[in-house]
């Protein structure tokens, strides 16, 4: 096939007829007529003679005989498609298989065609917030952003402000985090982290991943510190995690949030909510709280035993090197779980059992909340309740491995003499956030004519851009390597009392994290915020997804998938308080020699590698993640000054929030 991008356009208005135009160049696929569904057959000359005299290209669909689509159809166009659930798993693995053992390109396209209009679309590969704005915004600016469209030409069309904040009032003090749950792009590098990061698929290499458990446990951890020091910044106390299943749950969420797909709201969970034992048969769900607290019971054994059991009965000990890796793949879990029969599948059944807290029997025939879905789990506060009881379980097996020696942290000859940060002609350690409105292309996935583009402006926090300047002495006489380890956590505690290092450890935001040259002597590193191993530009995290996109099917365009993961650069900085949070700022210069992994590194993707990896590659640190945060101190030391050896550095650092609001440029 001449291009094999025309399969991209099945992504198109998912909702609507596979005849009906698609793509910037208005493009029609000859569909024959036994791929119509019945509904669609007797209207599809008509509709297509609508648009005939504008069409701009036309591809060729072979009719070819259609293996068997009996599972995929299973799940209904309309119902709601969830990773979280076992069935929808099977299927979306079914139809996985099918469409990797078509012969040749044309083939694919012929079944992908004769799917699309009868296989839910939740199945698709990829979707983005262009691809599923309904998963991101709320229901009354869709509304008007329909309108708009109809109304006015593209090209004058307004862009569509989605307001500062809609879900709740200020009466409910978690509504205060609005800005990050419900962040476009904190959202959409969740939803990417568990796209590159599958638990399951039919082919094992797809979940095979380099570190993918620890990786698991790291970036959910770091959402929960991240989180936590947003709290401080408005005033709010630290997570309690969501420890006693039987426990009503006392946040409530209302999302305001349309689905597209299934035409329907998605369904609030009322304060005080309890979980109930699931027994939703259309799902396929029968899952009892009682094997929730099991399982939990049998990893908390393992992790104190030091070891887990196999399927085959065999001791796989949870140790320094692997132990957190192996956690993690059974606690999430993932197909890479050593025993999923003894140690279950207890954080996706979390967020099962949460999602259907409001109809666990399905007897108001309500889908599930929120929480069912990774493109929409952070925007409930219950998320990050949830994550912090996952976390308070890695953090057990943690405690338990002995604490890194002053010999382990220290490299020895090299010590760092100052640092400091500066944003552009601020006063020296003071950072700035406020507020800033930007315009996202969201008409992909909008089914309705007329066509064009139609944007939402959405209200975000942003910071001023800020450079790190290190100056490190050399004295071994030759030259070094250092990897330069940069965190930052709140200085006191919630009553204002100077943190201990045991519970500040567990508040440090990872900022940044590369390598560098030493010369012998004095050193000046100097690296932009921009730079961060961590994050990815704005432009990336709402790229658009129609330029330069490679073909399908090809190595360049999973590497292109791949850059869409990263936290979203504007979330690097905390809020901070309008008087000033006091902050600590972290620098360590660890001895490369003993972190390296040696490696090519190929592609362009590899800059956000602290929270993602690098793509078909080992994670580019020998050092456990959160390094030299993710274990306790040594004995004796209970403030992180005294945690200091020479290669480390702390400085005070002030974030100051400012109550203002600018217009991007772009
Ligand atoms: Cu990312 Cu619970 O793992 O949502």
């Amino acid at each position: 096939m001449a291009d094999k991008k025309n399969l991209l356009l099945l992504f198109d208005h998912p909702t609507e007829p596979v005849f009906m135009d698609k793509g910037k160049r208005v493009t029609v696929f000859d569909v024959p007529d036994s791929f119509l569904t019945d509904r669609y057959r007797p209207i599809s000359n008509e509709v297509q003679s609508r648009v005939g005299d504008k069409v701009e290209q036309r591809v060729p669909v072979r009719e070819i005989s259609i293996p068997d689509l009996r599972i995929p159809m299973s799940l209904g166009r309309d119902e709601q498609f969830s990773l979280f659930l076992p069935k929808h798993r099977r299927i979306a693995g079914r139809l996985i298989d099918i469409f990797m053992n078509m012969r040749s390109v044309d083939d694919l396209q012929s079944v992908a065609v004769y799917a699309r209009d009868r296989v839910n679309p939740g199945l698709d590969l990829p979707s983005f917030s262009q691809t599923f704005p309904d998963r991101f915004i709320d229901s009354q600016v869709i509304r008007k952003m329909r309108e708009e469209s109809f109304v006015v030409q593209p090209g004058s069309r307004m862009p569509i402000t989605i307001p500062r904040d809609y879900t709740a009032s200020d009466l409910d003090p978690e509504h205060r985090l609005w800005y990050f749950r419900e962040d476009l792009g904190i959202n959409l590098h969740h939803w990417h982290w568990h796209l590159v990061y599958p638990f399951e698929a039919s082919a094992r290499s797809i979940v095979t991943k380099d570190c993918r458990g620890e990786l698991f446990y790291y970036i959910h951890q770091q959402v929960i510190a991240r989180f936590n020091v947003e709290r401080f910044s408005n005033n709010l106390a630290r997570l309690l995690p969501f420890n006693n299943l039987s426990h009503p749950i006392s946040e409530g969420y209302f999302p305001k949030m349309d689905s597209l797909v299934a035409s329907r709201a998605w369904p609030p969970r009322f304060e005080s909510t309890r979980l109930s034992d699931l027994n939703r048969e259309a799902d396929q769900l029968n899952v009892e709280i009682g094997d929730l607290e099991r399982w939990r019971d049998r990893i908390y054994e393992a992790i104190h035993q030091g070891f887990v059991m196999d399927e085959r009965g065999n001791r796989v000990p949870l140790d320094e090197a692997t132990g957190i890796d192996t956690l993690g793949n059974m606690i999430e879990s993932s197909i890479l779980s050593p025993n999923r029969v003894l140690y279950g599948d207890l954080h996706n059944n979390g967020h099962t059992f949460i999602s259907y807290a409001h109809d666990p029997t399905s007897k108001h025939l309500e889908s599930f909340g929120v929480m069912g879905d990774v493109s929409t789990a952070m925007r409930d506060p219950v998320f990050y309740k949830w994550h912090s009881y996952i976390d308070r379980i890695f953090q057990e097996h943690k405690s338990r491995l002995p604490a890194y020696t002053e010999n382990q942290l220290n490299y020895s000859g090299v010590s760092i003499a100052g640092i400091q940060v500066d944003t552009n002609g601020g006063r020296p350690n003071n950072l700035t956030t406020f507020w800033q409105k930007s315009d996202v292309d969201m008409s992909r996935g909008f089914d309705f004519l007329p066509r064009g583009n139609v944007f939402a402006r959405f209200t975000h926090l942003q910071h001023l851009p800020f450079t790190y300047t290190i100056s490190v002495n050399n004295d071994s006489g030759a030259q070094r390597f250092g990897y330069v380890r940069i965190f930052m956590a709140p200085k006191n505690d919630e009553r204002g009392q100077p943190m201990l290092m045991r519970d500040q450890r567990s508040m440090m935001i990872e900022l940044d994290k590369f390598v560098t040259s030493l010369n012998p002597g004095p050193n000046t590193i100097r690296r932009r915020s921009t730079e961060s191993s961590v994050t990815i530009p704005f432009e990336r995290t709402f790229r658009n997804l129609d330029a330069n996109r490679p073909a399908a099917g090809t190595a360049e365009e999973l590497e292109f998938n791949f850059c869409g993961c990263g936290w979203p650069n504007h979330m690097l900085v905390p809020k901070g308080l309008p008087e000033g949070l006091q902050c600590v700022l972290f620098i360590m210069v660890s001895n490369y020699e003993n972190d390296r992994i040696d490696q090519q590194l190929v592609g362009r993707c590899s800059d956000a590698a602290s929270y993602c990896g690098v793509r078909d590659r080992l994670y580019p640190d020998r050092q456990s993640m959160g390094f030299p945060f993710d274990r306790l101190p040594r004995s004796g030391v209970d403030r992180l000054v005294n945690f200091l050896t020479p290669n480390m550095s702390i400085v005070d650092v002030t974030i100051r929030h400012e109550n203002r609001t600018v217009q991007r440029q772009n």
